[in-house]
């Protein structure tokens, strides 16, 4: 039985719950509030010394930390992994691309706008490069999904759930996707896949063990 380490309102920690449901693994959640620092007590770092949610134990005192890598674990070996060499490759293109252009972006722009009081003017210059950049990763997405249903394999993978996380909080935090119909057409699609659950969905808390 997994245990997941995980903020409800984290992108990152979205993406694993996103996962979990889609393929009907239960699992006991951990809520962790990094706003209060409990990512950085001296036993979550023992558990991962990046401090970060989300964070799986996949067996006693076995840790998997990165979202992205999470999802390969869980979703190992099921329709939301591809097989074949080259579609497994693209799905990590995308993924590292999430992780480089447009987490650090519109995830940034999240956090400071949605998250934290104040969080506008304490980020004020940092707020115009994450707008620029994350409208440029965002652009790179719409080309794609011009010709795409979805990232990779022509289904539902990984590479969308990584992808849609921020990208459906992007209107929360200043972006316009106003002018990305392909991203919206696709953000549609992705909540109609059979399993799908909001950002503020729980699991039903599993009944203790006798
Ligand atoms: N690359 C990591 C990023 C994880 C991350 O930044 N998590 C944030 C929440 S979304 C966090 O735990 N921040 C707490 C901190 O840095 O103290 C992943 O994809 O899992």
């Amino acid at each position: 039985m997994y245990t997941l380490y995980s903020m409800q309102r984290s992108g990152n920690s979205y993406k694993v719950r996103l996962a979990l449901a889609r393929l009907d693994i239960p699992y006991t959640l951990v809520e962790v509030d990094i706003l209060k620092g409990e990512s950085r007590t001296p036993e979550f770092l023992a558990k991962n010394p990046s401090g970060h949610v989300p964070l799986l134990e996949v067996a006693p005192d076995r840790y998997i930390a990165e979202s992205n890598a999470i999802l390969w674990y869980v979703a190992g070996g099921t329709s939301l992994t591809p097989e074949d060499r080259i579609a497994r490759a693209e799905a990590l293109q995308w993924m590292f691309f999430e992780q480089h252009s447009l987490e650090p972006n519109i995830g940034a722009a999240y956090f400071w706008l949605a998250l934290i009081k104040g969080g506008r003017e304490l980020q004020r210059h940092a707020l115009e490069d994450w707008m620029e950049n994350g409208y440029g990763a965002l652009g790179v997405m719409e080309m794609h999904l011009a010709e795409h249903r979805f990232f990779v394999a022509g289904r539902y993978t990984v590479a969308d759930i990584a992808l849609y996380a921020y990208t459906h909080l992007a209107e929360q935090c200043d972006f316009d996707l106003s002018r990305y119909p392909a991203i919206r057409a696709w953000l549609a699609r992705v909540a109609a896949e059979p399993g799908h659950v909001s950002i503020d969905w729980q699991p039903e808390p599993l009944a203790a063990a006798e």
